[in-house]
């Protein structure tokens, strides 16, 4: 059952997909409105799943959290807003209950934060429609939502290779020397990323011809070797004379306002910019065709960055502070007291991503003044909407694409990594945790940056991560500049780290498959084990281990210096414990718990019952790998459907191959080689 409840009135946001009458006024028994709030009462055992990019468990229950898409870097237990705005919850209890809160506006959730049995959902004004789906069953509540919003952006296959950042890679020779370090060291890679400082000064849509020259030239040398560049797109476009971007956008209003009419300024990387009114179609469309600049030269593929938009200070507000902090300059020693260091820090410190800023934007919307602050989570949106509709006109097939900030609707057009995380094991956890909200929200593409953005990575940590990150679709290590470098042949254990990659490639045929299963029948990619043993009230809460395709279950060691872990099955299951594809061996553990030993260089795999999992031989790219000879290991009797498309055309048209296993024997295998 899936009801609607339109309250207020808000910048479409164009979430939804299809068409579904208002219930007008009719009662609704399953929640009351008090002021700005809507209530919804809980039981004690109700699970509160949702909001997909957002701290703390996978049962969201206990804290409160805002939609409001943010430029953080502390990703903390106290984190109230990360990058995307991602208003669906799952209540499951005795009833499953979906809630979608369609809004472009800032929204709150109250999780059993102050009572413990209500959900509150506040906003200013109460301007949203409430989309309510009931069934009693947790993935069929996924299916009837998913199919409310729209089919998920789909990635080219070539996005379920090991990709390789840095902030940055400056020069085309440090690019071939990581290019080079892989290839000798034998450990496949898949993308290399240019991040910002690939620009002529930041500029979108430019290279820097010194230190990228004939830049064409570079990305077919690199394209010989099936490896994809993937340059960063900023949303904020650099004010100079001369610069076509700027230019162009003056002439034809294509830039965000201040309520005056003039456009508004703001600094980030290239120093002043004006931001493109996503909102505004025409802006999509001429931002859209910019990134044929870089498909001319070869790229296909892109990430898109700083798009909630995040800004470094508006020249007003700064000059504001020099002002208001010199009127301090004649006081005393005697007198630089606290407060005197409470306002400078203060003001220091609301340079950044400031909302009295963000209320100073306007947007042009069909000829209306809207206030940014009422369409700010939908600019990330917009911006990722403007790269992919033009991108599938210019290129006509999949284009590998990401955006930073997002809301539900953003996850048509593209996929969204997790954003400035750090290197701590708690971040391995948070990974974890939110790759299956993230799929309840519509983003299949997606991935935490492995290893850890900020801080120093250490061999452990980043070795562990990417035994988690070889299952997530994005499967990107990625850091920040000044921490500890993270590419792989830096360390001792190179050949851990070549075997990790290599147990990835061999996984592409089942991950792949698995990603448009979900893609094709509105499911989760990422499970909670309580979508399938629902009965079971110890899988129930578990949120360290996780259902990943149909096939198998996973339970990924996230602490330091812990060779062992618990374990629970809610069946019996048939464990494989992976050193590479090749060394692996293989027991049958009964339904129950267990504490099991995993060194560092292994990776649990758990196969369900009757259920198969396939493999395919590991190569130096998803190019060459051979995605129809598979080996099969199958616990007990099983059928497999294999799906396959040619994972780059637009339209999935994929195939289903059976893999039938009777009595230890494929009895069945369509098109396909089976191996050993
Ligand atoms: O202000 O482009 O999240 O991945 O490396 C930082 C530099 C801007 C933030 C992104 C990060 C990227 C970095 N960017």
């Amino acid at each position: 059952m899936l009801k609607k409840y339109c309250f207020g009135e808000f910048v479409k946001t164009d979430a939804v997909v299809l068409d579904i009458k208002d219930e007008k006024n009719k009662e609704c028994k399953d929640f009351i409105i008090k002021n700005n709030s809507i209530v919804f009462t809980l039981t004690s055992e109700d699970i509160v799943y949702g909001l997909g990019e957002s701290v703390r468990g996978l049962n969201k229950r206990g804290w409160k959290y805002v939609s409001w898409c943010s430029d953080v870097t502390d990703h903390l237990e106290d984190t109230f807003s990360l990058y995307g705005a991602h208003n669906f919850l799952l209540i499951d209890g005795k009833q499953k209950l979906g809630l979608f809160f369609d809004t472009s506006e800032k929204i709150t959730f109250d999780i059993s934060y102050t009572k413990e049995n209500e959900l509150v959902v506040s906003m200013e004004h109460l301007n949203l429609d409430l989309y309510v789906i009931k069934n009693e069953n947790s993935n069929e509540v996924i299916k009837e939502f998913r199919k409310l919003i729209g089919k998920p952006y789909l990635a080219p296959l070539f996005g379920f290779g090991y990709q390789q950042s840095r902030w940055s890679y400056f020069t085309k020779d440090e690019v071939l020397d990581l290019v080079s370090n892989y290839e000798k060291e034998n450990i496949p890679l898949e993308c290399v990323y240019l991040d910002i400082d690939y620009m002529e000064h930041y500029k979108d849509f430019t290279v820097d011809k010194e230190k990228f020259s004939n830049f064409k030239e570079f990305v077919y040398k690199l394209k010989e070797k099936n490896i994809h560049l993937v340059p960063i797109i900023d949303a904020g476009v650099k004010i100079e004379d001369g610069y076509d971007v700027c230019e162009e956008g003056l002439l034809n209003d294509y830039f965000v306002k201040k309520q005056d009419g003039t456009n508004f300024r703001a600094a980030v990387w290239p120093g002043l910019v004006y931001f493109p009114d996503f909102l505004k179609k025409d802006t999509r469309k001429w931002f859209g065709q910019k990134y044929k600049v870089l498909t001319d030269l070869g790229i296909d593929a892109f990430w898109n960055d700083m798009n909630e938009p995040a800004m470094f200070y508006t020249p007003e507000r700064l000059k504001n502070t020099i002002d208001e902090i010199s009127k301090l300059k004649d006081l005393s020693l005697d007198d630089m007291d606290l407060g005197v260091s409470g306002i400078v820090k203060g003001m220091a410190l609301s340079l950044q991503n400031n909302l009295e800023d963000y209320k100073k934007m306007y947007h042009d919307i069909d000829g209306k003044l809207v206030c940014h602050e009422n369409v700010h989570n939908i600019y990330g949106y917009n911006m990722t909407r403007a790269a992919k509709e033009e991108l599938d006109i210019i290129r006509n097939q999949r284009t590998l694409l990401f955006s930073r900030a997002s809301s539900i609707g953003a996850h048509r057009y593209g996929g969204i990594w997790t954003g400035d995380n750090r290197s701590y094991w708690s971040h391995i956890e948070l990974n974890i945790k939110q790759m299956p909200n993230l799929n309840m929200c519509g983003f299949l593409y997606t991935g935490a940056d492995l290893g850890g953005f900020g801080a120093d990575t250490t061999e452990d940590l980043l070795l562990r991560w990417l035994e988690f990150g070889i299952f997530t679709p994005l499967m990107r290590n990625h850091s920040c500049n000044g921490t500890r470098r993270q590419e792989l042949y830096l360390y001792d254990r190179v050949e851990d780290f070549r075997n990790i990659i290599n147990l990835r490639y061999a996984l592409i045929p089942y991950l792949y498959s698995e990603y448009l299963k979900s893609y094709h029948n509105d499911d989760l990619m990422f499970k909670p084990l309580s979508f399938e043993y629902e009965d079971d009230e110890i899988a129930r809460t578990i949120e360290d281990q996780l259902l990943v395709g149909d096939s198998i279950m996973i339970a990924p060691i996230y602490k330091q210096n812990q060779n062992n872990r618990y374990v629970y099955l809610p069946e019996d299951m048939l464990m494989l414990r992976f050193r590479s594809n090749e060394d692996y061996d293989q027991e049958i553990l009964n339904k129950g718990h267990h504490y099991i030993t995993v060194k560092l260089n292994e990776v649990l795999i758990f196969v369900r019952k009757n259920k198969s999992l396939i493999l395919t031989r590991p190569n130096k790219n998803v190019e060459s790998l051979d995605m129809k000879s598979l080996k099969v290991i199958s616990y007990l009797d099983s059928k497999y459907e294999y799906y396959l498309d040619d994972g780059i055309s637009l339209d999935s048209n994929y195939n289903v191959y059976e893999i039938e296993v009777k009595d230890n024997n494929v009895v069945r295998c369509d098109d396909l080689t089976i191996i050993n």
